[in-house]
């Protein structure tokens, strides 16, 4: 039948093919495989039909190792059963998938493959997740973008159920799950016709039913076990031909080659690269150019993983090919090779080719960019005499020196295709507008699209770069923009900041910047490497200032609707009438439901964007612009300040892919110095409070919530008072401790608020008032004089509301999103006890915010105290922080010890006396640290107990707090919390209880409620 053509991303495809082939889906979330749980989860609730006329049945489990279970069951009592996953949540299933692959049951897992955690977590792409379920049994099969999930998804269901191997079917994490393309779309009644149902019957017929029963999962010793094993075999050598016949009948009706290894390049190929998934299209690509220019090189793309068919692989190498590169997108460290390198090397090895040469290379782990140069790198090194053994690409290796040097590469997209990229800023709608712009050019044109969005760590309110391609061939550049025709700056701090944006624009192309200044302004906000490159560059550079205009409209700060009809004006993909009107069609659809009003709104944003432009004429003199200002040298630990000066600012500036490793060597475990988020400044907040001393009642209320620690309550001494920066705002202190003796004083920091006003709310006395950033920038050097001078007054901390606000708070300035409850709860639980506390952290929207690679928002107080942090999984936090409180006793208890053997020994009586307090406030966390400290000094001063001074830092008794959501406490981690509470030991748990998922990308999901798990104890 002939496909339509839809314009989707990969989990989409995924799911798509998934439903028709499904009786019973169980499924857990976790990114990026969770919109395919989430589409299909839709559909099913709209009754959709699968091929066998049913609605799929989705059931929701605790964790990936229940919805593996649950699969099992569904699977072993005849129903056919499909999950979605990647991952840590894979590999939770792992222990499962052996036993359905033993039982030879249909399975069909869909994976976004994704990075596995190790010294840090990554939420984005490699396939570390899959490698890890190679040994499983699980035949595997890959794609490399969102079409070939659409046509070779269906063969991983399809073999499945003839020949009795479950598949894992896999696709790069994010750059397919979440790239947009417009593909050719299965009818479900081809998938009906190639389905074999006779196996479908035999499966059902088998499966266990009391009507004619049978035992499964029986235990057996090792007399039979091993030969019982070995008696799958004649299944895994099926497999591979059981592929081959469904993607000839795939090839058939759709007119494609899919093969088990499909060869693309010169037939006379001296250089070959061996490599699966999204990179097969970039090397594509890189073959066409070097083609054309006469060299002879080549691509072998894997798409049947296990069981791997040696003779074909051998089969799809030219005879002229002497040097191969195999790539692998994982790190297994001390191995001889990475997996498909060791595959392919005895493959080679038993066919005797010992006159080709095999290297192996890494890439693309954690969604690392593979461009074309990387791929240009890898057939220079094939061509060198000597080539490398094992190297990296995509990165510079300054330490162990594996990286290939990457040269600018030439353009290598096919002729015609028009790039974009636009800069956003995290719930802005820019990722938005770009999908609808992309669907917009898909469905409306003959044009291919391509749309891919890229984000930086931050909730909301950080960075989102978005990419849009659209041109007559085929898109196979599965790699960031780096040379674009247009390029829209949508936040104007991103100039001030000096981002290198502008030199992302091809010379003759578009640069847009949206800002509220002047055309004469412009110059002065460019630092002079922009000016510089616009001038030399011939680049056309527009303004426009949609943040005055939208707000005028009605619109606030959405700036979005605006924009995109600024986008379709300048780069006249489609005649302006028509995408307006697409765009108002558009918008009707979406806010038809919220009231003609809010339609209304949207249509004249749409024609303010389209005629409120307006065009620089670049001044001759930015060719040989004024030096920019010299940056300020930043104050604070040394290792912090170089931690922030060559991680955290690159990062923050979007250019950490140009870190090299011999940064990361300070940090090789994967530990921070704290504190780091007091450097980023953000400035990302439109409107800050501003303080009415006159008014206050110092309630201390808005510190109180405050979740970002951006307003905070002070005292001030009459010297503090005296020093504080002219304009300072300061009144007496009106009640209770601290009146007569202190100032009462307010500050707010301008760059770290996130504006989210619920300070505004919260206080009793209308004392503070939201005003724009820019009327508030006094403020900061009064904030930062505060923070750097102002100490803590003990004598009024204390636990209450207001006095806890006297205590420095150990968690600020994090990335949550603006108004978040959880930061502030957190920040509170700093300020009661965060000098002498571990966190163990689930994962989840806390480890998010909580722990950023290179900006910890968790710091220390003037002593250098604070919170140690530690995220281990979502599905262990319990446990884990269990393990910090038996290891905190266990020292302790060691300290004790021998402490109380030297004593016997004899000791002076100052010793003996510091010994005894300290016994004494042993469980006292703040006396312990006193008395402690009184110890250490009398042994050090006697000259005695050496081990013991050399561990004060265990003196003092430690808190072990536990934070995690409701999901992993109620859910996930619902086995080990309960066991932890049971064991009786001295721990903490703070349940971030927001009843949703909150970090993931399926809000559909809500963990169990709390009265089920004390209805379940
Ligand atoms: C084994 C595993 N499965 C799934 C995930 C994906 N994941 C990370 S956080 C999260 C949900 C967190 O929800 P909750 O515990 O309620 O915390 P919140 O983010 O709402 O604060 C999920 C599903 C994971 N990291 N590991
Ligand atoms: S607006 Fe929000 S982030 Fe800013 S000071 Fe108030 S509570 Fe804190
Ligand atoms: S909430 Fe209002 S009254 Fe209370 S301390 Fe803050 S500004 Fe003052």
């Amino acid at each position: 039948m002939k496909r339509q053509f839809k314009t989707m991303d990969g989990n989409n495809a995924a799911a798509y093919v998934s439903y028709a082939f499904t009786d019973v889906s169980g499924i857990y979330p976790i990114t990026p495989s969770s919109p395919m749980a989430d589409y299909v989860d839709q559909w099913a609730a709209a009754g959709q039909k699968n091929i066998f006329g049913s609605t799929v049945q989705v059931v929701e489990m605790e964790s990936e190792a229940g919805a593996a279970g649950a699969v099992h069951g569904s699977l072993g009592a005849g129903a056919l059963t499909t999950t979605y996953t990647a991952s840590q949540g894979l590999l939770l299933m792992i222990p499962n998938m052996y036993k359905i692959a033993g039982e030879l049951l249909p399975a069909v897992f869909h994976v976004s493959a994704r990075t596995v955690s190790t010294h840090a977590l990554n939420i984005f792409g490699d396939h570390s997740d899959v490698y890890a379920c190679r040994q499983t049994g699980f035949a595997m099969l890959a794609e490399g973008n969102v079409q070939e999930v659409m046509d070779l998804a269906p063969v991983a269901h399809l073999a499945a159920i003839e020949g009795k191997v479950p598949f894992l079917n896999f696709f790069d994490g994010f750059r397919t799950s979440h790239e947009i393309q417009k593909v050719a779309v299965w009818d479900y009644e081809d998938l009906k016709e190639m389905t074999n149902m006779d196996a479908v019957k035999e499966f059902r017929d088998k499966s266990l039913n009391p009507e004619h029963p049978h035992l499964r999962g029986s235990h057996e010793n090792g007399d039979i076990f091993f030969q019982h094993r070995e008696a799958c075999n004649k299944y895994y050598d099926a497999v591979p031909d059981v592929v081959e016949k469904y993607m000839d009948k795939i090839n058939k009706k759709i007119g494609t080659d899919y093969q088990l290894f499909n060869y693309y390049g010169a037939p006379d190929a001296d250089r070959v690269i061996i490599a699966m998934g999204s990179i097969c299209d970039v090397a594509e690509e890189v073959i066409d150019y070097m083609l054309a220019q006469g060299e002879k090189v080549g691509l072998i793309k894997v798409r049947l993983y296990r069981p791997f068919r040696a003779d074909k692989l051998i089969a799809a190498l030219p005879k002229t090919c002497k040097k191969v590169a195999v790539l692998d997108r994982t790190k297994e460290p001390g191995a001889l090779g990475d997996p498909l390198f060791l595959d392919v090397v005895t493959a080679f090895a038993e066919a005797g080719m010992n006159d080709v040469k095999v290297i192996g290379g890494r890439y693309g782990l954690g969604s690392k960019d593979t461009p074309p140069a990387s791929v240009f790198a890898v057939y220079d090194e094939l061509a060198k005499a000597d080539p490398k053994k094992r190297f990296t690409i995509g990165i510079v290796d300054d330490v162990t020196n594996l990286s290939l040097e990457e040269k600018p590469a030439p353009l290598t997209a096919a002729k015609g295709t028009i790039e974009c990229k636009f800069w956003g800023l995290g719930g802005d709608g820019t990722v938005g507008a770009n999908k609808n712009s992309i669907k917009i050019i898909g469905d409306h044109t003959d044009k291919y699209v391509q749309a891919y969005f890229q984000y930086d760590s931050k909730k909301t309110g950080g960075v989102t770069i978005s990419h849009l391609r659209f041109g007559d061939s085929p898109i196979k550049s599965s790699y960031y923009i780096n040379k674009a025709d247009f390029v829209a700056c949508h936040n104007p701090s991103y100039i001030e900041k000096g981002f290198k944006i502008v030199q992302d624009v091809k010379p003759g192309g578009i640069f847009l910047i949206n800002c509220q200044w002047g055309a004469d302004e412009v110059g002065k906000h460019l630092d002079a490497a922009s000016k510089k490159y616009i001038a030399e560059n011939d680049i056309q550079l527009y303004i426009i200032d949609a943040i005055d205009l939208c707000a005028k409209i009605g619109m606030g700060k959405r700036t979005n609707t605006t924009l995109q009809s600024a986008f379709f004006s300048l780069a006249e993909v489609l005649p302006k009438a028509d995408a307006i009107k697409y765009m108002k069609d558009a918008a009707t659809k979406s806010y038809s439901k919220k009231g003609q009003d809010i339609v209304d709104m949207n249509h004249k944003a749409i024609d303010a964007g389209a005629d409120a432009l307006v065009k620089i004429d670049v001044p001759a003199e930015w060719k040989n612009p004024e030096a920019d200002a010299p940056k300020a040298k930043l104050d604070g630990p040394e290792a912090l300040v170089t931690q922030v000066e060559n991680i955290l600012f690159p990062v923050g500036n979007m250019d950490g892919d140009s870190l090299p490793v011999s940064a990361f060597m300070p940090h090789v475990d994967g530990e921070w110095e704290l504190g780091a988020s007091a450097y980023e400044k953000r400035g990302v907040a439109v409107n800050v409070p501003e303080w009415d001393q006159t008014k206050c009642i110092q309630c201390n209320q808005c510190a109180y919530v405050c979740p970002h620690a951006t307003i905070r309550a002070y005292m001030l001494n009459d010297e503090e008072a005296k020093n504080a920066p002219e304009g300072f705002k300061m009144v007496d202190v009106k009640a209770g401790k601290g009146k007569g003796e202190y100032q009462f004083g307010l500050a707010v920091s301008p760059l770290d608020c996130m504006g989210c006003g619920v300070c505004v709310t919260i206080c009793p006395v209308g004392a503070l008032e939201m005003k724009p950033q820019e009327s508030q920038h006094a403020e900061q050097k009064n904030f930062d004089y505060a923070v750097k001078n102002i100490s803590v007054k003990e004598d009024v901390v204390d636990n209450t509301l207001k006095g806890s606000q006297f205590q420095t708070p150990l968690l600020e300035f994090s990335g949550s999103c603006a108004g978040c409850a959880e930061t502030s709860y957190a920040r509170l639980i700093t300020q009661l006890c965060g000098d002498h506390t571990y966190i163990s952290n689930a994962t989840g929207c806390s480890s998010i915010w909580g722990g950023p690679g290179a900006t910890a928002p968790y710091t220390v107080n003037a002593k250098g105290q604070g919170p140690a942090w530690n995220n281990s999984l979502f599905e262990d936090n319990a446990e884990h922080g269990m393990g910090m409180r038996v290891a905190v006793k266990t020292r302790r208890a060691q300290l004790k010890a021998q402490v109380e053997a030297l004593l016997e020994e004899g000791v002076p009586a100052e010793v003996k006396d510091a010994a005894e307090a300290w016994f004494a406030a042993f469980d006292d966390p703040t006396e312990s640290r006193t008395t402690g400290d009184a110890l250490a000094a009398a042994l050090e001063k006697a000259g005695i107990g050496k081990e013991i001074v050399e561990r004060k830092d265990m003196l003092g008794e430690k808190t072990v707090w536990i934070f995690g959501g409701d999901g992993w406490a109620y859910d996930i981690g619902y086995g080990g919390l309960d066991h932890v509470l049971a064991s009786g030991e001295n721990v903490n748990v703070m349940v971030f209880d927001t009843e949703v998922y909150s970090n993931t990308g399926f809000q559909g999901f809500q963990p169990r409620t709390g009265s089920s798990v004390r209805s379940s104890r």
